[in-house]
């Protein structure tokens, strides 16, 4: 019987956008249609001024597997004489502006790692900007084992998570890391009771939407950009940052609030 259940279920609560992708007998991975519904999601939500928070997380038992290697797309043809595939366009065309969406998403983006996270969907959850793992899930660099480098930003976010020479042993060895070891190294954030991981992500999440969205996306971007500048660069960045951002109603409403001694609401996107 076709299974016509969609590959990523949509839900929203409030200010609050939840992804699900949803293809549990293949641990998630990506295929196709998998990969244009997130894009067309994050795409959605990043353009709909009433999102202010968006929470991926997977269906099963499983985050992501990475790239679904029975794609048509991918998978190697061993046929002596065959014509390789060339999985640099897939990247190109699909991994590539997967993690640009998320790095240039205008609300914080938090990944509920809820089991396994493989290859590129290890990568998938650390482009994310909070990290909350389930105490069961894993993350595996898995691209080694089958002949490639890491992937959808891994080159470029293990290092600076976890620093050389962890980067270099999680991606060489693709060994399996458990949670808990994943954030006593500073790769994910915080890890849950597998219980409590829908809770606490919803109070994270909530918390999140009634944040200044603007600010904490600029804080994403600023991090990246102080990368690639001397102290000096990055001080003058931060002034132009914060000028655009002192011009904003949400600077002015988190002042009037803190004097006012209430709550503020921010809205600016
Ligand atoms: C899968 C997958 C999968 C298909 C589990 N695909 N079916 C970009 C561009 C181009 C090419 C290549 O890659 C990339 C980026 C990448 O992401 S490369 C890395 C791709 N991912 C992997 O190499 C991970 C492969 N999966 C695994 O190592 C294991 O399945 C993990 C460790 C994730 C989970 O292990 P187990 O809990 O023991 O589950 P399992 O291996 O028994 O998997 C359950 C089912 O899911 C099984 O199918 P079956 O019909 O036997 O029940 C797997 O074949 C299927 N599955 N990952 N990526």
């Amino acid at each position: 019987m076709p299974d016509d259940s969609p590959v990523l279920l949509v839900q929203r609560d409030g200010p609050v956008q939840t992804l699900t992708l949803n293809r549990p007998q293949a641990l998630n991975s990506f295929d196709g249609a998998l990969h244009d519904a997130l894009t067309a999601a994050l795409k959605a939500a990043a353009a709909d001024a009433s999102v202010r928070c968006v929470v991926l997380t997977g269906a099963g038992r499983a985050f992501c597997a990475g790239q679904d290697l029975s794609d048509p797309a991918v998978a190697p043809d061993p046929r002596p004489g065959a014509t390789p595939r060339d999985i640099g366009h897939l990247i190109e065309a699909r991994y590539k502006p997967l993690a640009m969406l998320l790095h240039d998403f205008p609300v914080p983006v938090v990944a509920a790692v809820n089991g396994v996270a493989a290859g590129a969907g290890a990568n998938l959850a650390l482009n994310c900007d909070l990290v909350v793992a389930a105490r069961s899930a894993s993350f595996i660099q898995a691209f080694a084992k089958i002949g490639l480098i890491p992937d959808c930003g891994g080159t470029w976010l293990l290092p600076r998570l976890v620093g050389r020479a962890n980067a270099m042993a999680l991606a060489l060895l693709g060994d399996k890391l458990p949670a808990q070891e994943a954030a006593r190294l500073g790769l994910v954030w915080r890890v849950v009771d597998d219980a409590a991981l829908d809770a606490e992500v919803r109070a994270l999440a909530g918390r999140l939407a009634a944040m200044p969205s603007r600010a904490l996306a600029e804080t994403r971007r600023a991090f990246a950009a102080a990368d690639h500048l001397t102290l000096a660069e990055a001080l003058s960045r931060e002034a132009d940052v914060q000028r655009r951002l002192g011009m904003s109603h949400d600077y002015t409403e988190g002042v009037t609030a803190f004097f006012a001694k209430r709550a503020p609401v921010f809205t600016d996107r």
